[in-house]
């Protein structure tokens, strides 16, 4: 493109590119999911056909970007990790992040009828996404644990409550 004398304002953008030789993690997180799974007709403690749409949307993630080595999700949310020798978008962590949530959500919302054939999309759904750099296997290993583990206490906690309620019990057990 020809040069104008506008070009000085792409200097005003700040350069965010990820530290070389780490691993970038992106994570993927619906915004609003209590209300948007409420108004859907969600199953709860846990709704079969919202976790395989999420798996769906994760697999169209990794097949588009193929340098991403692990996918893992739970609730409404997905952790990509991409290993240290990483170049997509040459790191930039805008474009990571965008990129790949922008085709999330899109992908949610393209399979959403194959996986609700029933239920219209009453609106459309959004989720954020972060990206963050870690500098060794080990604490990328400790991120993942940490999601699980709040996968584990957050799953307990609502099959106990909801299998609870189911019973007309939670009353009697809260005491
Ligand atoms: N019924 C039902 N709800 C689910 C299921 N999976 C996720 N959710 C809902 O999604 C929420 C996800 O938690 P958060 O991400 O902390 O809550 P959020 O409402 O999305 O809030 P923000 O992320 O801060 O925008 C859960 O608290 C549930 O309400 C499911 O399988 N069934
Ligand atoms: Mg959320």
């Amino acid at each position: 493109m020809a040069k104008s004398r506008f070009e000085y304002v792409k200097h005003f953008e700040l350069d965010d590119r990820i530290l070389p030789a780490t691993y970038i993690v992106v994570r993927v997180d619906g915004r609003g999911f209590s209300k948007f799974t409420d108004a859907h007709g969600y199953l709860k403690p846990n709704d079969s056909r919202g976790l395989a749409l999420m798996l769906e949307c994760a697999a169209q993630v990794m097949k588009e970007w193929g340098e991403c080595i692990i996918a893992f999700g739970e609730s409404d949310e997905f952790s990509f990790v991409f290993p240290p020798q990483a170049s997509a978008f040459g790191r930039r962590s805008s474009k990571l992040s965008t990129g790949i949530v922008s085709l999330f959500a899109s992908s949610f919302v393209m399979y959403w009828s194959k996986f609700f054939p029933d239920k219209e999309l009453l609106f459309p759904p959004a989720f954020d996404a972060r990206c963050v750099a870690y500098p060794t296997k080990e604490i990328v290993c400790d991120y993942l644990k940490w999601r699980q583990v709040d996968s584990w206490i957050n799953s307990m906690y609502n099959e106990c409550f909801w299998a609870l309620q189911q019973k007309g019990e939670y009353r009697i057990a809260h005491r």
